[in-house]
């Protein structure tokens, strides 16, 4: 049986085969999410991703989870709103389907992803719900080892935009 769970919460405490990071196209850390999942997994996560060269937006690239309870991280940056005449939509989707994509590929069973785009890059919140929820969904119907698929949303007004999105 597959799932897919919204909950409210903090994602570098949650255990699972990869979390995923919002990360920026350096790879090399900043502030939200990925301040916070960098100083948990430790300083070896900042030198794994120095040798990873970057990530260009709407990709993904994996990494050790270190101090993390997740095995792994996946990094990636969603793009930071501009309008939306700017890619933004597809670039979010891919943000979160090459991150399953990555996942699938690296056997993982559960992936917890935070709300990608929605905090300093100020994608619009239910629109960027959607396209989250949407993209997950189709791929767990059709994912080899993605089974668990979890939104952790740290705030409620997160939280319930994911659930309105989920309930169509
Ligand atoms: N667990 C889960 N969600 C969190 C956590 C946490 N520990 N901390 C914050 N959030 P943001 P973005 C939520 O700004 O918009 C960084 O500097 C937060 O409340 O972290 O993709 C990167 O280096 C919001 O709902 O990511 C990039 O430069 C969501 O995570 C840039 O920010 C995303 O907010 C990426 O911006």
């Amino acid at each position: 049986m597959k799932s897919f769970t919204i909950i409210l919460g903090d994602i570098t405490t949650v255990k699972a085969d990869a979390i995923v990071n919002a990360a920026n196209t350096s790879l090399l850390g900043g502030g939200g999410v990925d301040g916070a999942i960098h100083r948990a997994a430790g300083p070896q996560l900042l030198e794994e991703c120095r040798a990873l060269h970057g990530c260009a937006t709407g990709e993904a690239k994996i990494t050790k989870g270190y101090r993390l309870p997740a095995k792994f991280v996946i990094h990636t940056p969603g793009p930071v709103w501009q309008g939306g005449s700017r890619h933004e939509a597809d670039l979010l989707r891919n943000s979160y389907l090459n991150s399953l994509k990555l996942a699938d590929a690296h056997g993982c069973r559960k992936v917890a992803f935070p709300s990608i785009s929605t905090g300093v890059y100020h994608f619009p919140l239910n629109q960027a719900a959607a396209i989250a929820v949407q993209t997950i969904r189709d791929f767990l119907a059709r994912s080899e080892h993605v089974a668990h698929v979890q939104m952790v949303c740290f705030d409620e007004e997160t939280r319930k935009a994911y659930e309105k999105a989920d309930k169509g």
